[in-house]
Order: structure tokens, then C-alpha cells, then sequence
């Protein structure tokens, strides 16, 4: 049984990193268009690097750790022999990687990684970037660095593996994304006719009619819960 598990920010909430949209979210008070767009990094660029050096910062902050949801889907990965398991996420933290998950597809870029804009280097970033910050290779081009982030209207990142994942998948499973940006609210009309699909969510989403069944709680409960039945069903 092939596996592909579509993750949202619900599922790092847990950790202490609010999710994008509602109350507390990254977005309440911002204009969505000015901090995650081209045009907005246009407009200004400075504005943009605070709103990301902020969450940086903050993901690398001691506290914030992987929680019991991504240690599962670590853990189960590891056990999982009846066949492929595949992990998007849409989260731009480094949590999944940290819980030891191998096949992973992070869709929307990474936010401890810049980009070159001239060069289309990809390089790992740990510290704040501003509109003077120069390519380590570039000394005398400064200003070409960008969060290594897939924005509105931007192409997400790993398309072509994600297709194919989905094209082969029996199990599709979304877990804390409120179904709202796409192409990723679209990937469970992209699984096949016999695919099983399960959500998982605090709350109801637009997508949850495209479901078979719609699982409703915490991440940290109820994702050890499902996979740990998986493994369990299959002896
Ligand atoms: C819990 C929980 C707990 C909380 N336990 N659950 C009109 C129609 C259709 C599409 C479009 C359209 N107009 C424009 C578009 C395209 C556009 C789009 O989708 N816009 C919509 C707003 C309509 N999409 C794009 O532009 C994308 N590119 C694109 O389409 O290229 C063309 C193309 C692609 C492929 C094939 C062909 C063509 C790019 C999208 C880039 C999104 N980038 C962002 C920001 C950057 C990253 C960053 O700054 O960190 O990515 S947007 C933001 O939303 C972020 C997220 O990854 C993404 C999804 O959010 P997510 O993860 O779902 O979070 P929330 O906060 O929305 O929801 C959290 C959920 O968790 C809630 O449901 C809670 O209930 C739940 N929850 N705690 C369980 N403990």
C-alpha cells in the first residue's frame, strides 16, 4: 500500500508555531499579498526579510521542537515495508526534517535556506537577511538573496514527484491544512478512484466533502493514533 501524507501548518501549531490564517495566525493584521508575494518583495523588500528573519529566529529557538505528530510520522516511516511512503509538506520549518522523516517534499520552500535570485543558488540560512546581504560568492552584488520561500503565484517546488506520488497512491492523508491554497487543496482530487483519503483537522475545511473520512482533533492525538492503527492492522 503506497502512502503519500499532505502536511499544513496544524500539524507545527502544537510546537509553538501559529498557522497562517485566524486569530493569532502569522497573518492577522498583515495584508497577505504584502509579506508572501513577488510584488510585495518588490515593493519592499525589507519588510518581507523582517517578516521572515522573525520566523526564523523563532524556529530556531530551543523550544520549538517537533511534536508527537511529527515524531509519528518519522517513526512510522521507518516501519513502513508494505510500500512507499511519501511526506509533502507545505510548512516551511525544518520540523519533519528534525523528526527523522527520509522521503520528504517540502512544496513551499524552506525557511532556513536563501536564494539567489541572479544565480538561482540554493543556499542554507541561519541568520537574518536585508536588502545588503551579499551571496557568499558574490561579494561585490549584494541585495540578490531572497527567502528560499514558493509565494503567491510562484510554482511550487517538487511538482513533478508530487504528481507521480499521488498518481500511485492508496493512501492519501492530509493533515492540519485548512484547504484553502492551492494546488496543494487540490492533491486529493489527484489521487486515483480506489485511493483511500483521510483528513485530519481541528476544524471542518472546504475540501472535507472530497474525503472519506474526516478524523476531527488534535494533531499530536489523533496522527500516533491513525498510523500507529496502520501499523497494527497489518501486523
Ligand atoms: C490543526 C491544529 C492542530 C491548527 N491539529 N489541525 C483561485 C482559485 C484557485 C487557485 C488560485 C486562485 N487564485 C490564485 C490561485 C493560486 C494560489 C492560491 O491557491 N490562492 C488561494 C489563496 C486562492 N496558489 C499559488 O499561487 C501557488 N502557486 C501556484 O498555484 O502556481 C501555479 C501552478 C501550480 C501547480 C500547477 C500548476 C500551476 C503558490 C502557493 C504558495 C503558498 N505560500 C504560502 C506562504 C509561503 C510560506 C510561508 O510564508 O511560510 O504557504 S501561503 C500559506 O498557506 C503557506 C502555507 O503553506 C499555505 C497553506 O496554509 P495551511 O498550511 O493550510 O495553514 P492554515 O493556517 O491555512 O491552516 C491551518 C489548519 O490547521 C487549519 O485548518 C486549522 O484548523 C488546522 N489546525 N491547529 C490539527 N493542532
Amino acid at each position: 500500500m503506497n502512502i503519500v501524507v499532505l502536511t499544513g501548518a496544524g500539524i507545527s501549531q502544537e510546537s509553538g508555531i501559529p498557522t497562517f490564517r485566524g486569530a493569532g495566525g502569522l497573518w492577522e493584521g498583515r495584508r497577505i499579498e504584502d509579506v508572501a508575494s513577488p510584488e510585495g518583495f518588490i515593493a519592499n523588500p525589507q519588510l518581507v526579510h523582517e517578516f521572515y528573519n522573525a520566523r526564523r529566529k523563532q524556529l530556531q529557538d530551543p523550544t520549538i521542537q517537533p511534536n508527537a505528530a511529527h515524531r509519528a510520522l518519522a517513526e512510522f516511516e521507518r516501519r513502513w515495508t508494505a510500500g512507499t511512503f511519501c511526506l509533502i509538506t507545505q510548512n516551511v520549518d525544518d520540523l519533519h526534517l528534525r523528526a527523522g522523516s527520509q522521503n520528504l517534499l517540502p512544496m513551499h520552500g524552506e525557511l532556513l535556506k536563501a536564494r539567489c535570485f541572479e544565480s538561482g543558488d540554493v543556499l542554507p540560512w541561519r541568520d537574518d537577511l536585508t536588502v545588503q546581504t551579499p551571496h557568499p560568492k558574490l561579494a561585490n552584488k549584494p541585495g540578490r538573496l531572497r527567502p528560499h520561500i514558493v509565494w503567491f503565484g510562484e510554482m511550487p517546488l517538487q511538482m513533478d514527484r508530487i504528481e507521480t506520488a499521488l498518481n500511485d497512491c492508496d493512501l492519501f492523508v492530509a493533515i492540519g491544512t485548512s484547504g484553502r491554497v492551492y494546488p496543494a487543496a487540490g492533491f486529493v482530487m489527484m489521487t486515483p478512484p480506489h485511493c483511500r483519503k483521510v483528513e485530519i483537522n481541528f476544524e471542518s475545511t472546504p475540501i472535507d466533502s472530497s474525503f472519506d473520512e474526516v478524523i476531527q482533533g488534535a494533531a499530536s492525538v489523533e496522527v500516533p493514533k491513525f498510523f500507529e492503527g496502520l501499523l497494527a492492522s497489518r501486523g
